[in-house]
């Protein structure tokens, strides 16, 4: 007979184990898109890339040139200009966490979400992670609307020339498709990457 003080372990419990250990053993790259259209876009951009290499579990590996782009997806004229950006990173973060971590330097910069598209203090978006695709809504991967945005194409092949966006093909080919119209770089401007 069986040892009754002996508990078997739930099959479920050495799982979840195993996958958390997968997780963290095992660092990912993702992209992010920065974008600011309302205070000091530039110190804001900065704040979230130094936010995002503060956190626990990632690294920031590349930051990109800084872009000054027309307002996407609203009628022209009726908001500010963006500052844009794109980032690379490595984290051990899953997606949820990535995601959690980017809406908390958004709230960090009084970031209100009134209306779709709304001007914005700080946006923090994944645009890919490692080679993920899901079409889940909480956070949908890669970006619903990356490829046919310049403003996170442009920057994100100048710090990747042979990205791939995933289900779409080369960052590359997808932004000589749609041009860079709307999209001006601003040398005079630099994010740093953090030390
Ligand atoms: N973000 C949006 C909507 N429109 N347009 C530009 N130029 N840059 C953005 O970051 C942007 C946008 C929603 O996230
Ligand atoms: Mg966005
Ligand atoms: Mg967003």
């Amino acid at each position: 007979m069986s040892d009754p003080t002996v508990q078997p372990v739930p099959t479920s419990v050495v799982e979840q184990v195993d996958a958390a250990d997968v997780t963290l053993s095992n660092p990912r790259r993702a992209v992010l898109s920065l974008g600011s259209n309302l205070g000091n876009r530039l110190d804001t951009l900065q704040g979230a890339v130094d936010a995002l290499e503060d956190t626990p579990g990632l690294r920031v590996t590349a930051v990109s040139p800084v872009y000054e782009t027309e307002p996407w997806g609203v009628e022209p004229g009726s908001q500010p200009t963006y500052f844009n950006a794109v980032i690379a990173v490595k984290t051990t973060l899953p997606p949820g966490s990535l995601l959690e971590r980017g809406q908390a330097i958004e709230e960090a910069y009084d970031r209100v979400r009134d209306e779709r598209w709304g001007p914005r203090t700080i946006d923090v978006d994944i645009v890919a992670y490692a080679d993920v695709v899901s079409d889940d809504p909480a956070l949908t991967l890669p970006h619903p609307r990356a490829h046919e945005r310049a403003f996170v194409l442009a920057p994100w092949h100048d710090i990747d020339p042979e990205a791939q966006l995933p289900g779409h093909g080369a960052v590359a080919g997808l932004l000589a498709a749609i041009g860079r119209e709307g999209v001006d770089p601003r040398p005079d401007l630099e994010l740093r990457l953090p030390e």
